[in-house]
């Protein structure tokens, strides 16, 4: 069993698969604190977790074709400054179980937590080119790529890698990271090093970093030919071309209410409601509004937002708010919604159908509650 070595995790994470290990937290968890605690932080695997020895690690940058340094953790944490960026992960298949009550599609069947936020730690990836006589904003190439531990039974490593342009764009935010939430990363999350790439979608942010390099083209990986790339809902398996379609990197707009949870009862004496959820929008674009809804989106109130500390263009973290929503009168049951507003203006989707696609990513239509009211 390949998997014999995987760590123990939370019982109080709801597995999407086991092997590889896929989870997220319960949803009524999430939403409560703003830096998801480790052992809640959810999980996307999609191989063995590798087993690494910190005195054995080394990160292998390549500068050019034949010239490369190996970089040991111990000068990772004393040679370069320690910088911190505080950002969601999201998987590109978060909410996708709303994706397949419209028509199946391939993929783990994710709820709406597949995403979490975090403050990571390390070197910016800035710092460590530079050291290395490497100039981020003169290279001469069109891709960073990055290259996990984690191997198929083939051999082939997971993979990911970002234009150049975007590399720039994030040159000081992007973080070579050792540290999760102010202790090592743990063996689930990338140990001891993963690259974060904020505001970009959780496939490209590399766990069990082993090489950076520079590329002509996008790694070779499954994962960044093959996969989290977005169609439009006519394609389907038969006529589908991966090729032609451009890979997933900054991600749209999103929010969840986290409480009350689907099917909950909610006490009509009051007239009112308390809704808590999250939102983010990919690309650093902060969040402006979240529009609730507790009458099936007749009315809407703007929720109340908890400042994240970030500014609205390099917005990383996640925005958690609450409303207290007017509650219909004479009914038994009603329709909970929220719906976020980012900087851009960029509002959700109302519905899934119209953004349905084969592989179930970036479902982030309104999201819909239904609740019973009870006396
Ligand atoms: N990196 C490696 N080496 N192997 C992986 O399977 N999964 C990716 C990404 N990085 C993955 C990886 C995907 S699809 C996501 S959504 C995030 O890691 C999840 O990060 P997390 O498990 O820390 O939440
Ligand atoms: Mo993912």
């Amino acid at each position: 069993d390949p998997y014999r070595a995987d760590p123990e995790r939370s019982p109080v994470l709801i597995p999407s698969s086991e092997k590889p290990y896929n989870a997220e937290p319960p949803l009524e968890m999430l939403a409560d604190v703003f830096l998801t605690p480790n052992h809640l932080f959810f999980i996307r695997n999609h191989l063995p977790v590798p087993c690494m020895k910190l005195e054995g690690y080394s990160l292998k940058l390549e500068m050019s074709p034949g010239k490369s340094a190996s970089i040991k953790i111990e000068e990772l944490r004393t040679k370069f400054p320690k910088k911190s960026v505080t950002a969601v992960i999201q998987c590109a298949g978060n909410r996708r179980g709303e994706m397949v009550k419209v028509k199946p599609v391939k993929g783990l069947n994710w709820g709406s937590a597949a995403i979490s936020n975090a403050k990571w730690s390390g070197v910016c990836l800035d710092d460590l080119l530079k050291h290395y006589k490497v100039d981020i904003d003169t290279v001469n190439t069109k891709y960073v790529v990055f290259e996990g531990m984690d191997k198929t039974p083939e051999g082939e490593p997971y993979g990911a890698s970002i234009p150049i342009e975007l590399a720039k764009m994030l040159k000081k935010e992007i973080i070579i990271a050792y540290e999760m939430n102010g202790t090592s990363i743990p063996r689930d999350h990338g140990f001891p090093v993963r690259v974060i790439i904020p505001g970009v979608v959780g496939a490209r942010q590399v766990k069990w970093l082993s090489k950076i390099y520079f590329s002509a083209e996008e790694s070779t990986s499954h994962w960044q030919r093959k996969d989290y790339k977005g169609f439009n809902s006519s394609v389907d398996w038969d006529n589908v071309n991966f090729d032609d379609a451009v890979s997933i990197t900054q991600i749209p707009v999103n929010s969840a209410i986290c409480e009350p949870v689907e099917g909950a009862e909610v006490d009509v004496s009051c007239d009112e409601v308390l809704v808590k959820g999250y939102a983010f929008s990919g690309g650093g674009r902060g969040i402006i509004r979240v529009d609730v809804s507790a009458d099936g989106g007749k009315t809407w109130i703007d929720a109340k937002l908890k400042p994240n500390g970030q500014t609205p263009y390099t917005s990383y973290a996640w925005t958690l708010w609450e409303a207290y929503v007017p509650l219909p009168k004479g009914v038994s049951e009603t329709v909970l919604i929220a719906k976020a507003v980012d900087v851009s203006y960029n509002v959700q989707p109302d519905t899934v159908e119209g953004i349905w696609n084969l592989r179930g990513v970036l479902s982030n239509a309104w999201h819909r509650v239904n609740v019973k009211l009870v006396k």
